[in-house]
């Protein structure tokens, strides 16, 4: 091993590859695994993984857009904003009868988990037992539920715990120096009061962000500083890359640097070694060498099925095929 490697390890490893899960970090190691060489970074993320995880397994969620476009709210990268002309048209909330329909197809095609998304910035009062019926029926399937609804107050998340609701996703995005810049109409710190309400229902927290909006290597240092600092690791992390969607004021950013991407996921699973890390938005653009780049990352979830909210998705066949060459199965419930 380097020397390189040695010294930027040694301050928070209890042993060569042992890292502790700590909320603790702060931002200069964090930088400086993101400056590792390549190879040294892999190999670290590697060994914490296989740590903690079987390797060759991948865990898959299925999403569904139970309530799309027409959002109040101005996220720059988002098609469902109203904000931006992109042809996203606002729709009403799904039928519940409807949604299960969907579910049960999402478990037939090997789906663990069912994540259901609504364009919302925070759920109406009058739209929640709905959702409740639609958390509860999914459940009723033998699947993991999830819902990202916007932010949420006490009261809202004791219902969706009460539900039976598995996880709560609700992504901090970016860091918090860079987040002005993407969204003017709530703050970083709404976010972080949305995951503490979550967290004190007794929810699972499912928190990550995008990266390939524009940001610094800082800012994805300080995004995934945020997370792993956290009161507690949130239980899944997904790592978007952006998707580029016409209409919206981050369409035609410089895209990122995809073995920046693959660092991202091997910091973020060095960081919090025991939370699941979701190769989460823009894998209809990756190559399977990269996605397999970010799989020996540490990266041990994905979307799974066509479509992810209202952009494209991987065809599940070229999935299955990818896992065949990989040797990658499906992870038990
Ligand atoms: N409205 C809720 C909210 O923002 O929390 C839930 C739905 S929102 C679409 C869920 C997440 O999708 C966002 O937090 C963002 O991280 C991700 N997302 C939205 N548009 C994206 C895009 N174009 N590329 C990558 N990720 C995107
Ligand atoms: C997450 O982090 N990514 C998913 C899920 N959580 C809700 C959403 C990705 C959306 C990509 C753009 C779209 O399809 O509209
Ligand atoms: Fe609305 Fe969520 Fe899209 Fe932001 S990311 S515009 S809150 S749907």
């Amino acid at each position: 091993m380097s020397t390189q490697t040695f010294n930027a390890f040694s301050a928070h490893s209890s042993s060569e590859f042992k890292i502790e899960k700590r909320c603790d970090w702060n931002i200069e190691e964090v930088r400086s695994l993101f400056n590792l060489p390549f190879n040294d970074l892999l190999f670290e993320a590697h060994n914490v993984h296989r740590e903690n995880f079987n390797p060759n397994q991948i865990q898959m969620s299925m999403l569904l857009s139970i309530k799309t476009g027409g959002c109040p709210e101005d996220c720059g990268y988002c098609p469902q904003s109203a904000h931006h002309d992109t042809g996203v048209k606002a729709e009403k909330l799904m039928d519940v009868d409807d949604v299960l329909r969907e579910a049960s197809k999402a478990k037939q095609a090997g789906a663990t988990r069912y994540c259901m998304g609504a364009a919302w910035r925070s759920p109406k009062d009058r739209d929640m037992d709905a959702v409740c019926a639609m958390i509860s029926g999914v459940k009723d399937l033998g699947m993991e539920t999830c819902v990202t609804l916007g932010m949420l107050n006490s009261e809202q998340a004791a219902k969706l715990a009460n539900a039976g609701l598995d996880y709560y996703n609700h992504n901090i995005d970016t860091s918090p120096e860079y987040y002005g810049h993407i969204i003017s109409t709530r703050t970083f710190e709404n976010r972080l009061n949305t995951l503490s309400n979550v967290r004190e229902a007794g929810i699972n927290v499912c928190s990550g962000g995008i990266v390939g909006m524009g940001e610094g290597k800082n800012d994805r240092a300080g995004m995934l500083l945020a997370l792993a600092n956290l009161p507690e690791h949130p239980q899944s992390v997904p790592i978007n890359m952006l998707v580029q969607v016409e209409g919206t004021p981050l369409d035609k950013v410089e895209s990122l640097d995809p073995i920046e991407f693959v660092r991202t996921i091997a910091v973020a699973r060095i960081l919090m070694p025991k939370s699941m890390v979701r190769l989460s938005a823009g894998r209809e653009e990756m190559s399977n060498e990269l996605q397999s780049l970010c799989f020996f990352a540490g990266a041990n979830s994905i979307f799974v099925g066509e479509k992810l909210l209202t952009t494209a998705n991987p065809e599940v066949d070229a999935d299955s095929d990818l896992f065949n060459k990989l040797g990658i199965e499906a992870m038990p419930l």
